[in-house]
């Protein structure tokens, strides 16, 4: 969901949105992150790029041209947002004990998406 919204706020709308199935990894998954083997993955010009905040901060320098800036300037609330994107993430992986955070299956937490950008296929 966060990588969708990155590109909606750098008017990014001409992509493909993938969706992997649960208990499933595809191929595509597989080669695209081979080190975690986890969603979200955007894929811009045949380059994968893994892991959420990382994607949204990409997409921030890929298409600084366009759309909104998503990243603030100042250092202390980008380390703000570090710190609570960090958190979310832990929180998530002890989702079982934790059910404000679970998320509620492989299709249906909006987390769980590849997102393909120009002509991968
Ligand atoms: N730190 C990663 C976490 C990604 C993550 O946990 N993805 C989950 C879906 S929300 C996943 O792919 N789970 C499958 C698995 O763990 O095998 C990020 O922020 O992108």
């Amino acid at each position: 969901m966060g990588v969708r919204v990155a590109l909606h706020l750098k008017g990014v709308v001409d992509y493909d949105f993938l969706q992997e199935r649960l208990g499933e990894k595809s191929q595509l998954l597989l080669e695209s992150n081979p080190v975690y083997k986890k969603i979200p993955v955007l894929i811009h010009n045949h380059n994968p790029v893994c892991e959420s905040m990382i994607i949204v901060e990409y997409a921030d320098e890929a298409w600084a041209a366009s759309g909104r800036a998503i990243r603030t300037a100042d250092p202390y609330d980008r380390a703000l947002h570090r710190f609570w994107a960090a958190c979310i993430d832990d929180e998530v992986r002890v989702a079982p004990r934790r059910p404000t955070f679970f998320c509620l299956g492989w299709s249906q937490c909006p987390r769980h998406h590849a997102a393909a950008v120009g002509s991968h296929r």
